[in-house]
């Protein structure tokens, strides 16, 4: 009735009508599954079967090559880092960056294997961070109901307590639906949180009424140029103050220049993490300021 068979029902109904409209609600019915179907099927979505398989073969050449780079977030005020954002490279050419691997891994239908692989390998070098210093963690929101990603089995529970997860604000977590049991589970754990890329147009507060992050990381955009820029100051200024009140720590990323270090640290800020303490690395490095 719902692919429309009523339509044809009423008394007194002829053989032939009848059988032409079950046989239409029947094709429709087929049409609705089809396009569940495409819908599941649309990560594959136009790549010729030929060029899949190939990309499979890439993908799992830079899944066995993948490495981790770690870029300091400094305390100006003690003079070091208080940790570490883990980034992930692959030394497969065209794969080499992470938007590059999640995008194809998206593609192929094998975002689980390479989060995993990624979480692996981090934690073999979680072992060697120093003493007091923090690992961040790049987490996509729908990885974050995936427990066995961060619950007692995962490579990185044994590291919980020195780990935050930066969830970050690109894709809005509140199409998730509750993610309360999650959190509390990762807290459970011992986890901490970080809204990640705050400042990225998604302007809802569900990231914070949900998650009650104990960091909040500035995108970029909002840093970049931010000593000529007197409006990105003044949000800038305020989010400190904001996050203060709230006991949220403010971590400051993209940091390029002297110039924004030094607006920066005019405003209240910090936690700073950019290029200008160097290039991301596979040590644990400690940048002088
Ligand atoms: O979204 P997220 O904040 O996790 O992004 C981290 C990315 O930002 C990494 O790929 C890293 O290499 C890059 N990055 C880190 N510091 C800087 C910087 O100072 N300038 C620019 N342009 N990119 C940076
Ligand atoms: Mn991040």
């Amino acid at each position: 009735m719902a692919w429309g068979a009523h339509r044809y029902l009423l008394k007194p109904v002829a053989p032939q009508e009848l059988l032409e409209s079950v046989t239409r609600a029947v094709l429709l019915s087929d049409l609705a599954r089809l396009k569940r179907e495409a819908f599941a099927l649309r990560g594959s979505h136009g790549l010729p079967v030929d060029d899949e398989d190939a990309l499979h073969v890439t993908f799992s050449r830079a899944l066995e090559k993948l490495s981790i780079v770690f870029q300091p977030i400094m305390s100006m005020a003690l003079g070091h880092p208080v940790g570490y954002e883990a980034l992930v490279r692959s030394a497969e050419p065209t794969l080499e960056h992470p938007e590059a691997l999640l995008g194809t891994a998206g593609l192929l239908g094998r975002h689980d294997e390479l989060t995993r692989a990624i979480y692996k390998k981090i934690a073999s070098r979680a072992v060697d961070l120093p003493d007091d210093r923090l690992l961040f963690v790049n987490v996509h929101p729908p990885d974050l109901m995936d427990h066995s990603l961060h619950g007692m089995g995962s490579p990185l529970a044994p590291f919980a307590s020195k780990i935050v997860l930066e969830i970050t604000e690109r894709a809005s977590i509140d199409r998730m639906g509750d993610i309360t049991d999650v959190v509390r589970d990762l807290r459970l754990l011992n986890y901490r949180l970080a809204v990640d890329d705050l400042g990225t147009g998604y302007a809802g507060l569900a990231s914070f009424t949900q998650l009650s992050p104990e960091i909040v990381k500035l995108d970029r955009s909002l840093i970049e140029g931010i000593d000529a820029n007197p409006v990105k100051q003044r949000v800038v200024r305020a989010m400190n103050v904001l996050c203060a009140d709230l006991k949220m720590q403010v971590i400051s990323e993209g940091v390029e220049t002297t110039a924004e270090r030094d607006t920066l640290m005019s405003l209240g800020a910090d936690l700073l993490q950019g290029y200008i303490f160097g290039m991301p690395s596979p040590e644990f490095t400690e940048p002088k300021i």
